[in-house]
C-alpha cells in the first residue's frame, strides 16, 4: 500500500467565494452586483436559483468557522464582495461591509486559522458594469482604490492576498461566451478585459508593496494543459497549442514574464480580433514580483480542430476518462504535468493550489450521513499527483479544496454540489461529509494511504 506524505509546513485549506456563499444580497447597505443582476434574468441559471440567500454565510460565519476549526483547516480562503464595501463601486464606503469582513477575519484569527482573502471573485458592482466594467480601462483606478481600502482595513489580519480569481473566466465566460455575468458575446471585448484585469492586478500589487505589510500576495490563474485528441493529426496538434496559449500563456506570460504570447496575438490579428492597446509601462505594471503563484485546476483539455469555431478553430472534447458530475474529466496525471510545466515555464518560488475539487450528486443516507466516497477518491488521486510534483521540485506549499460548504455554483445554481460540508438550503443545516472527515485526518497526519 502506497503512503502519500506531505512536508510538515505544507498547508491544507478550503476555498470559497462571496457571491457563492454569503446571501444577504440586499442587507446592510450592500450595492447590487453583476451576479445578482445576471442570476435574476430567466434562463441564465440552469436550475433557476440565485445567490440571494445561498449558504447565508453573512449570518452563519461563526458556525462555519467553528466547523473549519473542528476539521483542523489551516487556511480558509474566501473573497470580498466589492459592492458590500463600495455599494457604487467607487466613492462612498459602506461601514457595515467593512465590519462584516473584519468580524470574519477576527473569528478566523481567534480560531487559529490563516486567512486567504481574494479581492475579486467575480461580483463586480453593477454600477461599474454600467460604465463598461472590465472592458473600460478606467477600472484600473477603481480596482486600485478598492484594493487599497482592503489593505488598509485588513492588513493586520490577512495572511495571503489574492488579487483576482481566474481572470480567464472573468473575461472569456463573461465577455465572450456569455455564460457568466455580465453575459456578453464579443471576443475583442474579452481581450480588452484581459488587459484591464491584469493591469488592475499589477496596480494593486504595487500599492500593496508600498505598505510594507508582512502578508503575501499573488494572483490565482485557472490553468489546464491542452492535449490534441489525436496526437498524429497535425490539425489537432495546432488546435491544442492555440487553446493552451489562450488559457495559460495569455495570463501566465504577462504576469510572470512581462509579455503577451506573440504567437497568439499574431493569430488573433489574422482572425480580425482587435488587440488591446498596450501603453508604455503597462507590461512592467502587470509583471510586479509576486510571493506565490495561485493555481486552480480541475481537469485537462482534449482538443479537436474545428473550422466552425471562431476565433481559435478548436473545440474541447471528451477523451473517455471518468467524469465528475460537473462533467469534467478526472485527470490527476495531467495535473502533475501541469505543475511541472508551471515550474519550468514561470519558475515561481512558491505555488499554492488555491482550488481543486469535484462536484458529485451527494445525498443524505438513512443514517444521516453523506458518504461521498467518489469525492474522497478524487482528492486522493489529485493529492497523490501533488505530492509527486513536490518530490520533483515543484514548490507547491499549499492545497485548498474547492469548496468548504456546497454553494451557488454560478450558471449551474445551487444544485451542483462541490462542498466537503453538505448544505440543506431550506434549513441552512450543515452536515459534515465523509470527505471532510477524511481530509481532517490527512491534515492532522500529513499523510494518507492510497488504497
Ligand atoms: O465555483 C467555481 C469557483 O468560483 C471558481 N473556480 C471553479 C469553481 C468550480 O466551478
Amino acid at each position: 500500500m502506497k503512503t502519500i506524505k506531505f512536508p510538515n509546513n505544507f498547508e491544507f485549506g478550503t476555498a470559497t467565494a462571496s457571491y457563492q456563499i454569503e446571501g444577504a444580497a440586499r442587507e446592510d447597505g450592500k450595492g447590487e452586483d453583476i451576479w445578482q443582476r445576471f442570476s435574476h434574468i430567466p434562463g441564465n441559471i440552469t436550475d433557476g436559483t440565485n445567490g440571494d440567500t445561498a449558504c447565508d454565510f453573512y449570518h452563519t460565519y461563526k458556525e462555519d468557522i467553528r466547523l473549519a476549526k473542528e476539521l483542523g483547516l489551516e487556511v480558509f480562503r474566501f473573497s470580498v464582495n466589492w459592492a458590500r464595501i463600495y455599494p457604487d463601486g467607487i466613492g462612498r464606503i459602506n461601514k457595515a461591509g467593512i465590519e462584516f469582513y473584519r468580524n470574519v477575519l477576527i473569528e478566523l484569527k481567534e480560531n487559529g486559522i490563516k486567512a486567504c482573502m481574494t479581492i475579486y471573485h467575480w461580483d463586480l458592482p453593477q454600477k461599474l458594469q454600467d460604465k463598461g466594467g472590465w472592458s473600460n480601462r478606467e477600472i484600473v483606478g477603481w480596482f486600485t482604490e478598492y484594493a487599497k481600502t482592503l489593505f488598509k482595513e485588513y492588513g493586520d489580519l490577512v495572511d495571503y492576498w489574492i488579487t483576482l480569481n481566474e481572470p480567464w473566466c472573468v473575461s472569456t465566460l463573461g465577455y465572450w461566451t456569455g455564460e457568466h455575468a455580465p453575459g456578453y458575446h464579443d471576443y475583442s471585448m474579452a481581450l480588452q478585459a484581459v488587459h484591464n484585469l491584469l493591469l488592475s492586478h499589477g496596480s494593486a500589487v504595487k500599492e500593496f508593496r508600498k505598505l510594507g505589510l508582512k502578508s503575501e500576495i499573488g494572483i490565482t490563474l485557472n490553468m489546464n494543459l491542452a492535449y490534441p485528441l489525436d496526437k498524429d493529426d497535425p490539425r489537432d496538434v495546432e488546435a491544442a497549442k492555440r487553446i493552451q496559449l489562450q488559457q495559460n500563456n495569455l495570463f501566465g506570460d504577462p504576469v510572470w514574464k512581462g509579455g503577451y504570447p506573440e504567437e497568439l496575438f499574431a493569430y488573433l490579428k489574422e482572425q480580425d480580433v482587435v488587440i488591446p492597446e498596450i501603453l508604455d509601462g503597462d507590461m512592467e505594471l502587470i509583471s510586479q514580483p509576486l510571493d506565490f503563484f495561485g493555481l486552480n485546476t480541475y481537469y485537462a483539455e482534449f482538443v479537436k480542430a474545428d473550422e466552425e469555431q471562431w476565433p481559435f478553430h478548436a473545440k474541447a472534447v471528451k477523451s473517455g476518462k471518468p467524469r465528475t458530475d460537473a462533467d469534467w474529466e478526472v485527470c490527476p496525471d495531467e495535473a502533475y504535468e501541469l505543475l511541472c510545466w508551471i515550474r519550468d515555464t514561470y519558475k515561481p518560488a512558491k505555488l499554492i493550489i488555491t482550488e481543486n475539487g469535484a462536484a458529485f450528486n451527494d445525498w443524505i443516507d438513512s443514517e444521516g450521513k453523506v458518504q461521498d466516497t467518489d469525492r474522497i477518491e478524487y482528492l486522493k488521486q489529485y493529492l497523490e499527483a501533488v505530492s509527486r510534483a513536490v518530490e520533483d521540485g515543484v514548490p507547491v506549499m499549499g492545497y485548498y479544496v474547492w469548496c468548504f460548504t456546497d454553494n451557488f455554483e454560478w450558471a449551474w445554481g445551487l444544485s451542483r454540489r462541490f462542498g466537503i460540508i453538505y448544505v440543506d438550503y431550506d434549513s441552512q443545516k450543515r452536515i459534515t461529509k465523509e470527505s471532510a472527515k477524511w481530509l481532517s485526518k490527512v491534515i492532522k497526519e500529513k499523510e494518507y494511504n492510497m488504497a
